[in-house]
């Protein structure tokens, strides 16, 4: 820290004593009729985002058959907004602006730029487009969560699903389990259908080559560069990822009693699309899930929230308690709710809220610390330093990744003895807990950075025919997670629509691969130079210089580029090897496990 400080403090005496004699430009006049547009611009951003963020929260809090107001309310508030950010006005307004952006502070260029982004997926020039997008959205979402789940003829929540997937060894059940999740996708095949055109239709008009090219600008990044940066992360973790599909082929079929199968059919995995494998092993002695079960679900909101107040982070607000929809709805309530977590920033100030449907279980416990990782950064960006439209993360990837990073820290074992979770003192296998970190997080990054990402680029930006919707899927599927379906999937179903993010938070996957790498270059960073640590053992909590550490990563929000913000945190720039360096040692023990063993998975990976 001290370092960068100096080197900050050296920059300005260098550039003051290397000026032109020449009198500086003045400036003051244009940067101040431009702070007039940015000013009238952010107070009216505030308003319409805060009333179409109420409208998605009973959209997506309060699903009832039949009923159209709540959809209706909702695309009402969704039009203000984008008929105020996709404004003829707004755009000529910054592109002139950004014409003479030298003249500019580099806050006010920041704005300009986001309002410009901003515009790009609602233009007025697009015509009835817009609109149509927004409707087509939202019954998407009131298809996708208000779908009955049903098992052998009963009603069944996806919480309950996913409980039989994580640990039934049925393999009729888990079957039927498995198939009852993916019947939600029938249904959702024409609306994506519909999707796919409307949301690259959004984006042309000012310039974007589809939707896909349109969410990677906020990186800052072409399509291509997106694509060469998620293949990198696939090609860095393949070796390990080779190693664990071969290591989950064989110790699943002697679970089930099976034949080694050469790729893992997708109901033998704790996950319904495969995506964390952690439920496989039980780390004996660091398994929090019976203390979680003697407690309630209230508890574990309460021990989630208690964690990052002993950083040294303020109580969550009254507001949040009293407005968001924690808890699981009954499969038979009447009524039903989105049942994907997610942290929402309401009124870019300080109503901030969640939806989930919380269980005292570990999935939940992790999710529930995920989820308060986005609340406690839209806390922190939430001051006068940073205006409405540059409250979000520094890039879309850091949003995703301090939560998760809690929730890695958070199992630990020196936090959970120091917690009271696990037995003092208890021996445990270091070896098996790097093993289910890594069904994790390394698992995670083939299906992120290649099936999710691969496929919406095809969706977008190759406009992958929706005959091919369901085959392209499974090619992807097995190409990079070597999983195989049940039976062969024909495209009257649309297992890709089954996953949330498809209809509701497309083409930008690739942020929770990005955050996987950031938060161990971030958890490096801490376990070394804060608490002094090694990075598989620490201790976070009560740590208020780790507190302090985040609060000072996370209170610039978007008035930060994003690449010199982590270079002046931690002193490096975006590189997945701590996370590599963190699951080395693991590659000794899966060799010797695989020793003899058939690996079905190429040594390297292919991209089309
Ligand atoms: O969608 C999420 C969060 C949303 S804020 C719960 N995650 C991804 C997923 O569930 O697919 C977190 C990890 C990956
Ligand atoms: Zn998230």
């Amino acid at each position: 820290m001290r370092k960068l400080l100096t080197l900050s403090l050296l920059i300005p005496i260098a550039l003051i004593s290397c000026k032109p004699k020449e009198k500086a430009e003045d400036n003051s006049a244009i940067q101040k009729e431009v702070q007039t547009y940015l000013d009238g611009y952010n107070a009216e951003y505030q308003k319409l985002v805060t009333a179409s963020s109420e409208g998605q929260w009973i959209l997506q809090t309060h699903i009832v058959e039949g009923d159209t107001m709540a959809s209706h309310n909702a695309a009402i508030a969704d039009e203000a907004y984008a008929k105020f950010t996709g404004s003829k006005t707004n755009i000529e307004t910054a592109q002139k602006y950004l014409a003479m952006k030298d003249k500019l502070t580099a806050i006010q260029v920041r704005q300009l730029e986001y309002i410009r982004y901003l515009a790009g997926n609602n233009p007025e020039t697009a015509g009835d487009v817009v609109k149509n997008r927004i409707t087509a959205t939202n019954a998407q979402v009131e298809k996708l969560f208000g779908f009955k789940y049903t098992l052998n003829g009963k009603p069944v929540t996806t919480n309950q699903l996913d409980e039989i997937l994580r640990s039934s060894n049925n393999m009729n059940e888990r079957l039927a389990a498995w198939t009852a999740s993916k019947e939600v996708g029938v249904g959702l095949k024409d609306g994506l259908v519909e999707l796919q055109k409307l949301r690259n239709e959004s984006v042309t008009p000012l310039g974007y080559s589809d939707f896909f090219a349109y969410l990677a600008s906020e990186y800052n990044m072409t399509s291509e560069e997106m694509l060469e940066l998620t293949r990198s992360f696939i090609t860095d973790v393949w070796p390990l990822y080779r190693e664990l599909h071969t290591w989950a082929r064989y110790e699943l079929a002697e679970k089930y009693n099976q034949p080694v199968p050469d790729y893992i059919p997708a109901q033998w995995l704790p996950n319904r699309w495969g995506q964390d494998w952690t439920a496989m092993v039980n780390v004996e002695g660091l398994d929090i899930d019976p203390e979680l079960k003697k407690h309630d679900a209230e508890w574990v909101m309460k021990q989630g929230e208690a964690f990052w107040m002993s950083l040294g982070f303020d109580a969550l607000p009254q507001s949040f308690w009293e407005k968001s929809s924690l808890y699981p709805v009954s499969a038979d309530a009447g009524y039903a709710k989105n049942n994907h977590a997610s942290a929402w920033h309401i009124d870019l100030d300080k109503d901030v809220r969640s939806l989930m449907s919380v269980e005292a279980n570990t999935e939940w416990w992790s999710t529930v610390l995920h989820e308060l990782g986005h609340i406690y950064y839209y806390m922190s960006y939430s001051n006068p330093d940073v205006p409405p439209v540059l409250r979000t993360g520094a890039n879309r990837g850091y949003h995703e990744a301090f939560g998760t990073m809690i929730g890695l820290a958070s199992l630990q074992k020196p936090l959970l003895e120091n917690q009271g979770l696990i037995k003092p003192g208890v021996v445990t296998n270091d070896t098996l807990k790097l093993l289910s970190e890594a069904l994790d997080y390394i698992v995670h990054i083939p299906w992120g950075s290649g099936v999710m990402t691969e496929f919406e680029y095809a969706l977008y930006a190759k406009n992958l025919s929706p005959d091919q919707y369901n085959a392209k899927w499974w090619e992807l599927v097995k190409q990079y997670q070597g999983i195989v379906p049940p039976s062969p999937r024909d495209e009257h179903y649309c297992d890709a629509a089954t996953k949330t993010h498809i209809n509701d938070d497309p083409a930008q996957y690739y942020d929770y691969s990005i955050s996987n790498v950031l938060l161990f270059q971030f958890h490096d960073y801490i376990a070394k130079n804060i608490l002094h640590q090694d990075p598989h053992a620490t201790n976070y909590w009560g740590s208020k210089e780790t507190g302090d550490f985040l609060r000072k990563v996370m209170t610039p929000g978007a008035t930060v580029d994003w690449r010199e913000h982590l270079k002046a945190s931690i002193g490096s720039d975006m590189s997945a090897k701590p996370m590599l360096d963190y699951f080395m040692p693991l590659m000794d023990y899966l060799k010797k496990q695989n020793a003899g063993r058939t690996y079905t998975l190429p040594e390297k990976p292919t991209f089309n």
